[in-house]
């Protein structure tokens, strides 16, 4: 199959067959998993680098929760909370920085500070200058899928068929982007685990994942610690849900999955990666479509090789 490619910020990545673990980073003090672990900027700074040495791909630095019924953070404190963290982390970090909002404002002031790649849980539709500032700063963006807000969120889980839903969604927001000038290869897909959806639909997207991949688009993923495996599992603690995000990290990259991003980014890492060989082993003619040639990004994985960047 074809690689795909993902251009931002002057570079591009082919992805495709070996995965590229997100390590997450909320400076929240709500966040459901990791809310108030990092008090201080250099706290949340030390544990960005500290996922960037065990291997992240992307580092993905949050400031406003969107667990179900979180609250709504003012722009002011959202930038206040991130801009910090991500400066210095675009300068030591070695890898790309992605910031976790739908706010245009908050998406501007990070991309100033360096954060290469815009994660928008409201696949930009929450801001209507989001597309704009992505376009000018040439960004990266991930759009992922989600109906309403965190707070209405949890109420909007009718489907005929949640996989069909996501899909005619991803066609909109490609349609969306290119309408104002994004394009088509700087946009990564997410299915938005856990956002409007029960823990049921959350386990059939990751089933059929695999019916996104006609778009022609990495997919990223994140089922870290959530609380679909908790339903599953009977577990109730966010830390205690690494198993179960284990097996769900697998599948997804056996289903195409390109992209995970993940809280415990070591561990993961080994899961996708492995993950990775057994959906590849035989070579190309076995593997599914989603297995093209890839280049990996300028970080070192988990084998300490330290792979050549493509593209410009
Ligand atoms: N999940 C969360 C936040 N941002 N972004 C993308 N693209 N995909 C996801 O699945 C996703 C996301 C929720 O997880 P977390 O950041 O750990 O918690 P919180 O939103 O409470 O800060």
């Amino acid at each position: 199959m074809e690689p795909i490619i993902f251009r931002f910020a002057g570079r591009a990545w082919e992805m495709g067959a070996r995965p590229i673990i997100m390590g997450v980073l909320n400076v929240t003090p709500d966040s459901f998993s990791d809310g108030g672990a990092f008090p201080a900027p250099e706290d949340a700074v030390a544990h960005g680098l500290a996922m960037a040495a065990a291997g992240a791909g992307i580092l993905d630095v949050g400031g406003e929760s969107t667990r179900p019924g979180a609250a709504v953070v003012p722009v002011a404190e959202e930038i206040e909370r991130v801009v910090p963290v991500i400066r210095e982390l675009a300068r030591r970090g070695g890898i790309p920085v992605s910031v976790d909002t739908r706010k245009a404002a908050v998406a501007e002031a990070a991309l100033a500070a360096g954060a290469t790649i815009v994660n928008d849980v409201s696949g930009l539709r929450f801001d209507s200058d989001m597309c704009r500032i992505l376009r000018d700063a040439g960004a990266g963006c991930v759009a992922m899928h989600m109906r309403g807000t965190p707070q209405t969120m949890q109420g909007l889980t009718d489907y005929p068929d949640v996989v069909r839903a996501v899909h005619a969604f991803f066609e909109e927001t490609l349609a969306l982007a290119a309408r104002h000038g994004v394009p088509r290869e700087s946009v990564l897909l997410d299915p938005g685990i856990g956002f409007s959806k029960t823990a049921e639909q959350n386990l059939v997207l990751l089933r059929r994942l695999g019916e996104f991949l006609d778009l022609g688009r990495p997919l990223l993923v994140g089922v870290s610690r959530k609380s679909f495996i908790g339903r599953t599992l009977g577990i109730e603690r966010p830390a205690d849900r690494q198993w179960g995000t284990a097996a769900a990290v697998a599948v997804a990259v056996l289903n195409g999955a390109h992209v995970l991003r993940v809280h415990d980014v070591a561990e993961m890492k080994q899961v996708a990666e492995m993950a990775a060989a057994l959906r590849d082993a035989g070579g190309a003619a076995e593997a599914p479509r989603n297995t093209g040639s890839w280049a990996p990004p300028a970080h070192t994985h988990a084998s300490g090789r330290r792979p050549t960047q493509t593209g410009t």
